[in-house]
């Protein structure tokens, strides 16, 4: 077939004078690219890949040094799949690793795009619309849209978390924006519990949702696939997990505790608990909710 709007070899005069006129008004035939605009399955860019915590914290620990509070407004290392670029972890999903030193606050600010963050290691606090929640390992902790909020660390070690945000969907409706709060920080007051702070014991759901599951001693889940991609990372335990993306690629992802990796759309997804000893702990971030808020996921007949 001949790319879009290229008289080919083989087409009548007339047939290739009509095809030779199109760009000119900017209009282009449809039939010679409608498969690729409704192709057999989800068409994902991004290609699975994992972060080892323990190649990537080395260089976040070099951030904690070389990167003053004052420089980065958030000291960020963000996990860019190797298929695209920044902001891009999956097709849909953001993800970055965030390192607060002891004595810092990352200052107040709102936006547009929703975040979630989990709790890797060390105690830190966010405060949201002036709700300040103690946080440890294990925690979720959301900011719902246009929710001033801001971050710090009162303990004597940093805190480090991973970040997850919508804003690969900001590329397409560019309708994101912040507001950087007058003070460093919002005025706000211990609140413990607070509906912004999920602790282990307690996933949620909202645009992106997070969720946790647990795998026992020599165990596999069932081979899923689903057109929401992934965000997982593990909390605790060891194994694999095998991945075949719609292209048909596959990959082998060994993991423990602290490693993040991505899921593309449309993915089969098994995970297998490897260790003779413990439970294997994931939790993961996914856009489910927000494709079913759009209609875009594929309905049960
Ligand atoms: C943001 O607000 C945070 O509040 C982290 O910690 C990462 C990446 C892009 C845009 C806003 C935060 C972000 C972000």
């Amino acid at each position: 077939m001949s790319a879009a709007n290229q008289p080919a070899a083989g087409e009548t005069e007339e047939m290739q004078e009509f095809l030779a006129a199109l760009p000119s008004q900017h209009v282009e035939p449809l039939w010679s690219q409608m498969s690729m605009m409704v192709p057999p399955t989800p068409n994902p860019a991004a290609k699975a890949h994992i972060w080892k915590y323990e190649d990537t914290l080395p260089h976040l620990e070099s951030a904690g040094r070389l990167v003053p509070e004052e420089k980065a407004e958030r000291r960020v290392l963000m996990l860019v799949n190797p298929n695209l670029k920044s902001p891009f972890t999956t097709d849909t999903i953001y993800a970055g690793l965030q390192l607060v030193n002891p004595g810092e606050t990352a200052p107040a600010h709102r936006h547009i795009a929703f975040a979630c963050r989990f709790i890797m290691d060390g105690d830190g606090f966010t405060a949201v619309e002036g709700k300040k929640m103690p946080l440890t390992r294990g925690d979720v902790v959301v900011t719902p849209v246009w929710h001033w909020h801001d971050h710090g660390n009162e303990s004597d070690k940093p805190v480090i978390w991973l970040d997850l945000l919508n804003l690969p969907l900001f590329t397409y409706a560019r309708v994101n924006f912040a507001e950087n709060y007058a003070s460093p920080r919002y005025p706000s007051e211990l609140q413990d519990p607070c509906e912004w702070r999920h602790p282990w014991t307690k996933p949620l759901s909202e645009i992106l949702a997070m969720q946790a599951e647990s795998i026992d001693i020599g165990h596999a889940t069932e081979e899923t696939r689903d057109a929401a991609s992934f965000v997982y990372h593990c909390y605790e335990g060891e194994g694999r997990t095998e991945i075949e993306s719609p292209s048909g690629e596959k990959s082998v992802f060994q993991w423990k505790a602290r490693d993040t990796f991505a899921v593309p759309a449309w993915s089969k997804i098994k995970h297998f608990n490897e260790s003779k000893a413990e439970k294997a702990y994931l939790v993961a971030c996914h856009d489910g909710p927000f494709l079913d808020n759009l209609g875009l996921r594929k309905p049960v007949m």
